[in-house]
């Protein structure tokens, strides 16, 4: 299909367990480079949202910086909040790389779409704005037309079981996994990037949270 990498398509699917979502997200473009975040604050409910509005606000602001520096700047100054997991990504268009970096309990999953291969990303543990944390970053390299995928533990499964899903638009993606995933017992969020070259497009839609069974 003609242009259809022109944007770099990201679709993000939240399901709150109550009114203020304590999993959100942030997308920054640098012209050429883009920040991607998803964070889960401690819990659920409006202390869990403070803490990851408070990283929002941080994030915003922040000049450009390396980012595992980026992450420790914002540890320092969400002491005062529940504290977060978090991961950040930097998807650079001219290199075709994900230098990925994050604390905590995020998901991160590379999908090579024309190949169905699905490799999971590891972060370091800890909860950002607690403690101490020795966040790291690793670069790997993209084909356009590859998925990336992060999630929140409030999503939970075996996502190679349903390859079909990573060939719809990123937006239905996001609607899959948390259709096909979320435990219904936490906020769940999804966010799935289609790598291409052109700027960022970002689609958000808000899912009722299952009942629990
Ligand atoms: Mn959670």
């Amino acid at each position: 299909m003609r242009g259809e990498w022109a944007t770099i398509r990201i679709g993000v699917a939240v399901s709150p367990l109550e009114s203020n979502s304590g999993d959100g997200y942030i997308v920054r473009d640098y012209g050429g480079q883009t920040l991607i975040v998803v964070a889960d604050g401690l819990g659920h409910g409006l202390r869990a949202f403070e803490a990851v509005d408070t990283l929002r606000k941080l994030i915003e602001l922040a000049p450009v910086m390396p980012l595992p520096d980026l992450l420790l700047w914002c540890h320092k100054q969400m002491r005062q909040t529940r504290g977060a997991a978090v991961a950040a990504l930097l998807l650079d268009r001219a290199g075709r790389t994900v230098t990925y970096s994050g604390i905590g309990n995020i998901a991160f999953w590379h999908i090579i779409t024309r190949v169905g291969v699905i490799t999971s990303k590891r972060m370091v543990s800890g909860i950002l704005g607690y403690r101490e944390v020795a966040p790291t970053a690793i670069t790997f390299s993209y084909v356009e037309g590859d998925r990336l995928l992060l999630h929140t533990d409030g999503v939970q499964g075996n996502l190679r079981a349903h390859l079909e899903i990573w060939h719809h638009p990123p937006e239905r993606t996001a609607l899959d996994v948390i259709d096909l995933f979320s435990t219904g017992q936490d906020d769940a969020l999804a966010l799935v990037v289609r790598l291409g070259r052109g700027d960022p497009q970002v689609l958000e839609q808000v899912c009722t949270a299952k009942p629990t069974e």
